[in-house]
């Protein structure tokens, strides 16, 4: 998840910030890195699907923390993650096999009558499904919070929308755990936040400007900053060996030109690096300058950034590996909720829960995400072939939830109180009563705290990044803009072929 170290490098220009800063103003969410939070306080529940509410406790987490930031004035905007883009396929395929291991374990420990075990091994099995995203988004709609399904990653969304003036659907700053949304250019990222609304904070603007500290980005632009993350090693690409954050700032800073960082390792590295890393860098590069992303205004996909003269020259096929064309209706579709990105399935065309198969559908090239570990999910088979594919939910391995169940989710949330309201000018009557500045005195606040509080020790233990860790004391500030242009690169290759060989 992420650039390997990269905020543990950052760590100077992290600034300790409460959320009320951006009162009045927009900001992005993150919404898998939420969804994954609030999922470690009912993994086990989610993974075997249990009877009760206990599973849509993640829900209930992420609820809590959109009514912290409505209490502060600040209008969420939810992103979610939608299809996988190719180039992250061995990712993806290491985090299932990496989930699979830990569901057996889990499965194991909970035979040998050893729960917490068991527990703690779920929480690293559970996967986030797009339909748990779906059930979170009938809550959002109810209300009247913003969200987008981004149509391949959310970091790329966000880093649009990160771009955007607030006027045209932009957003101030983005809460995630992903040091991947400061290589997509994101210029404002929280990290951390807690459920009071404390996180830390790292501004881009003020890295490359900052004078006399350590480490230096003064003669850095966003595509070298870029160009470092992808030499560091990230979910595209596994860096070079020998190579991790400090080497490649070193070696960015010292030739301020990524074809010549490519020379200099090439000839420093010899036969360690890769045959094809030329062509790999340069495609994970492009995929953080210039993947495709959702347009609200043109109902559209579009690129984070606009092609270079070399991508320019490229056919739509070649243009896959920056997440493959859609057409409108199908964009729009997925980005308003109505499809399922990953089956592209309508959200109410689920397959009868008599594992049969309901229904296929062509579609365009979408890469599979869903896994059968969680309540709702299915295997899905698709072929390889790119261009229109045919993908076809084969199976349910348990009964989908009913969905009236699903239409009683808010009651299920938050039962007893319909009559607090964080903001009433914008709340409906049925608004989750979770928020923390008004429900101190009720008796329910000891058992959410409780959930909070185990929820945020486990994730600050599980979460895969490095990066992640301890807190940051330094202060310091410097403004200014500073813009980068985006160049691109060559090749035809995929990341695919680089990857099939290490
Ligand atoms: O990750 C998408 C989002 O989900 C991002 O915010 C990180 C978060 N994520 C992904 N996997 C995990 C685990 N295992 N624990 C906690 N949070 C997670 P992306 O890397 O963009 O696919
Ligand atoms: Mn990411």
């Amino acid at each position: 998840m992420g650039i390997k170290d990269l905020l543990r490098f950052m760590k100077p220009y992290v600034e300790p910030i409460h959320i009320k800063k951006y009162a009045h103003k927009r900001v992005g969410i993150d919404a898998y890195s939420w969804l994954h939070k609030g999922a470690y306080s009912c993994s086990m529940e989610l993974c075997l699907n249990t009877e009760g509410d206990k599973k849509y406790q993640y829900i209930n987490y992420c609820m809590h923390r959109i009514n912290m930031l409505r209490h502060h004035n600040i209008t969420p905007v939810l992103v979610f993650d939608g299809g996988n883009i190719p180039c992250k396929a061995l990712t993806e395929q290491q985090r299932h096999s990496k989930r699979k291991d830990n569901r057996e374990l889990a499965m194991a420990k909970l035979k040998e009558g050893d729960t917490n075990a068991a527990i703690e091994m779920f929480q690293r099995a559970v996967s986030i499904t797009p339909l748990m995203a779906h059930q979170l988004i009938q809550i959002l709609r109810s209300e009247n919070i913003e969200f987008v399904v981004a149509p391949y990653e959310a970091d790329a969304q966000l880093a649009y929308l990160s771009s955007l003036d607030a006027d045209k659907g932009g957003i101030a700053a983005v809460i995630s755990e992903d040091s991947d949304l400061l290589a997509y250019g994101c210029s404002s990222v929280i990290f951390k936040m807690d459920r009071y609304g404390n996180g830390e904070e790292i501004v881009i603007d003020k890295v490359f400007d900052s004078v006399g500290r350590l480490p230096s980005f003064l003669h850095f632009d966003k595509e070298l900053f870029t160009g470092m993350c992808v030499l560091a090693g990230c979910d595209f690409l596994p860096s070079v060996p020998g190579i991790g954050i400090a080497k490649a700032h070193a070696l960015v800073s010292k030739y301020r030109n990524l074809d010549r960082v490519l020379s200099v390792l090439k000839y420093d590295k010899g036969d360690q690096m890769p045959k094809d890393y030329f062509t790999s860098f340069r495609e994970a590069l492009a995929v953080f300058q210039h993947a495709r992303i959702y347009d609200a205004d043109s109902k559209r996909l579009k690129h984070l950034t606009p092609l270079g003269e070399t991508l320019l020259n490229y056919s739509d096929e070649e243009l896959d590996f920056l997440g493959p064309e859609l057409s409108s209706s199908q964009a729009s579709a997925i980005a308003e909720g109505q499809l399922d990105p990953c089956t592209m399935m309508g959200f109410n065309e689920f397959p009868s829960c008599n594992g049969q198969p309901k229904k296929s559908i062509a579609v365009n090239n979408r890469s599979m995400k869903q896994e059968a570990t969680t309540e709702g999910c299915f295997p899905i088979v698709s072929s390889s072939k790119p261009g229109t594919k045919k993908i076809t939910v084969v199976d349910r391995t348990k009964p989908e939830p009913s969905l009236e169940r699903l239409s009683n989710l808010k009651q299920l949330i938050s039962p007893s109180n319909n009559d607090i309201h964080v903001n009433p000018a914008k709340r409906s009557s049925v608004v989750p009563n979770n928020n923390p500045f008004k429900r101190k005195k009720e008796s329910t606040v000891l058992n959410e705290c409780a959930t909070e509080h185990s929820e945020v020790t486990e994730v600050e233990d599980l979460e895969m990044t490095p990066n992640s860790q301890k807190s940051v004391e330094s202060k310091k500030k410097v403004t200014s803009g500073k813009k980068a242009e985006s160049k691109s690169e060559s090749n035809k290759n995929t990341i695919l072929n680089f990857f099939s060989r290490v």
